[in-house]
């Protein structure tokens, strides 16, 4: 058999934007309403069949998903080890927080310093607290424009985008 094609992918975003918890729910289609911290950093595998864009046929690939602890000192210490080699990234903001989204910036510059320019796909989660939500989707959007990215929300607790959001990445992995 051959090995499928393995592909790095890092989340960044601020402590507490639901990284872990969108890992959760499309690895393990679970929610759970505390806070699981992450210890260092964490890598989690899960084995997708993926329709290359490019080639129009069915191909299998291993994600190797990449939590972090997204402490600031983490950014100067780990963060080489941890961007080293990542394909694609998910940027995460909290939609109830509009300084978690001004914060990607600084992810978005940390990560690119390492990986170069590669696919992300920008998220807005939690976008079931809908009284609480002060980052509208447009907001998200003027990020994402300059990295040619795609914006969504997502709800790592009802699940609602977070299949499309990783398989939107995975799309675009493959489309380079
Ligand atoms: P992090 O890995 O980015 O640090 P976590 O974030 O995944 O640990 O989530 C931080 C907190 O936000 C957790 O709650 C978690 O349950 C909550 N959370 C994550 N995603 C969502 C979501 O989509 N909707 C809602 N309503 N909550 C979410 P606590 O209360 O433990 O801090
Ligand atoms: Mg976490």
């Amino acid at each position: 058999m051959v090995d499928s094609r393995k592909l790095k992918i890092c989340l960044v975003g601020d402590v507490g934007v639901g990284k872990t918890s969108l890992i959760r729910r499309y690895v393990l289609d679970v929610f759970d309403d505390k806070y699981i911290a992450t210890i260092g950093t964490k890598v989690t595998k899960k084995d997708v069949q993926i329709q290359n864009q490019k080639t129009g046929s069915a191909e299998n690939v291993t994600l190797l998903i990449w939590d972090i602890m997204g402490q600031p000192s983490f950014r100067e210490v780990l963060r080489e080890a941890y961007f080293y080699g990542a394909q694609g990234a998910i940027a995460v903001c909290d939609v109830t927080s509009k300084e978690s989204l001004n914060e990607l910036r600084y992810w978005i510059k940390a990560m690119t310093a390492t990986t170069g320019d590669v696919p992300i796909v920008f998220l807005g989660n939690k976008c079931d607290l809908k009284d609480e939500t002060r980052v509208t989707i447009d907001d998200i959007k003027v990020f994402a424009k300059k990295h040619e990215a795609t914006a969504m929300y997502t709800s790592a607790k009802t699940g609602h985008n977070v299949e499309d959001a990783f398989t939107a990445l995975v799309d675009k992995m493959l489309a380079r």
